[in-house]
């Protein structure tokens, strides 16, 4: 079968909440992916920051297929041999009390939501069903129907009301917005995204998170950093946080907690916040189960091993300086921190970040437009440096082809 048999397939079959470009992929090894034509390409997606230790790392697929072949899933009605060794690991990790296992990174936010408005009842003494949490414009923590009840964005959340109360809404890197907002003493919880994947990569102000978070210790509001994106390594150090030395007082994890091989997120917090929720107040079937918490230890200690938060800042330099003193007029702007960036495209002779991809596609890399003009840059952090300048390459060239006939 071709490409073209493989999207066939999909668009009967499959529904259509998606706008792939038209490659079909069936080979994924580091920094690079193969279609089925036998093409090779830079993946400059790394599915959204999942695949950061690379496609198929051996050291996780080692784990992946001996757990698998020993017991992968007992529900939490029982104890396993897996779980508190991977929750001890992962607790010392990033420095918290306690660690509350999910799937996916919008589970992992819902339970952060939870996790806020019980601690704003039974803590701060918030009077029932009035808790309020402080979002930003642009935000983007998943696709349940109260996660779009935050968003701003029509293509999230339109045509699929009533929507869950309780969320105020802020501009994203406007502190004397978050202090009015945090007036408000029925505020429990500020939920941000240390950058704006979604909406851009949008790198807020130096000082804006640690600031922020100052606003929210001195309201007794909790502050919870959505790092499903931004986390493990991807903006150059281990959390988009540390950046500011800012640790949140809930943390939010997924993508590559699991290196790209399954579903893996986690919230983090301290026993006094941690505690609020008890036994039989939230779960999941699969959170936490035998073959995830084995699966992220193993790409947990890849990112460490590897050193892949300082290749990610080194490397990160590299490619927005090259792309800056590139110089092109159809680059109307270069941002990012570490290996998650993004260039603005101004359409010229016709053309637009769409077929910026498309022409990339051709030459061999695969990234793809965030809304029409933005094209977000996110390779996996174990990409070479002579990789990237390759890739550096693909790109410059592509982005001339635009201006030929
Ligand atoms: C899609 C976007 C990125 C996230 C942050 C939570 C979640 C995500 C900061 C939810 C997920 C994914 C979802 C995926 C594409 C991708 C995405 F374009 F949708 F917005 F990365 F920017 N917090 N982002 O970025 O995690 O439930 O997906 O595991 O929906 O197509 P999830």
């Amino acid at each position: 079968m071709l490409s073209k048999d493989f999207i066939e397939l999909e668009g009967k079959y499959g529904a259509h909440n998606y706008h792939p470009l038209p490659v079909v992929l069936n080979k994924g090894k580091g920094a690079f992916v193969w279609d089925v034509e036998g093409k090779k390409y830079f993946d400059f997606l790394s599915a959204y920051s999942a695949v950061n230790q690379g496609h198929c790392h051996p050291k996780i697929i080692e784990a992946l297929v001996d757990q698998a072949q020993t017991l992968t899933l007992t529900s939490r009605a029982f104890f396993n041999d897996q779980l508190g060794p991977y929750e001890k690991y992962v607790t010392e990790f990033f420095g918290y009390d306690k660690v509350l296992p999910m799937n996916s990174g919008a589970e992992a936010d819902e339970t952060a939501l939870k996790l806020a408005r019980r601690w704003g009842y039974d803590k701060k003494g918030v009077a029932e069903n009035q808790a309020k949490i402080i979002v930003c414009a642009g935000n983007f923590h998943g696709r349940t129907i109260s996660i779009i009840s935050m968003s701003t964005d029509p293509d999230s959340y339109k045509g699929f009301g009533p929507y869950t109360p309780g969320f105020e809404v802020v501009p994203y890197n406007n502190l004397s917005a978050l202090e009015k907002a945090l007036e408000d003493k029925n505020v429990v919880a500020f939920l941000v995204e240390p950058i704006q994947g979604e909406a851009g990569v949008f790198v807020p102000d130096d000082g804006y998170l640690k600031k922020a978070y100052d606003l929210c210790k001195l309201n007794n509001v909790l502050f919870i950093a959505d790092e499903v994106q931004t986390g493990i390594a991807r903006t150059g150090k281990l959390l988009a946080c540390d950046h500011e030395n800012v640790r949140p007082d809930v943390l939010i994890l997924g993508k590559a907690l699991s290196g790209g091989v399954i579903p893996i997120s986690a919230v983090l917090a301290d026993d006094e916040i941690m505690l609020v929720i008890k036994p039989g107040e939230h779960g999941s079937t699969f959170g936490g189960n035998p073959l995830a918490a084995k699966v992220a230890t193993a790409a947990l200690e890849v990112v460490k091993e590897e050193n892949l938060a300082e290749k990610a800042e080194k490397l990160g330099k590299i490619f927005r300086e090259e792309l800056k003193n590139f110089n092109h007029p159809m680059i109307e702007l270069v941002r990012g921190k570490g290996l998650l960036n993004a260039i603005v495209i101004k359409p010229s002779n016709g053309k637009e970040a769409w077929d910026v991809c498309v022409k990339m596609a051709e030459n061999g890399l695969l990234a793809k437009p965030t809304h029409q003009h933005i094209i977000r840059f996110a390779p996996p952090l174990i990409i070479t440096e002579k990789e990237l300048y390759e890739a550096l390459e693909i790109i410059k060239k592509s982005i001339n082809q635009m201006l030929e006939a």
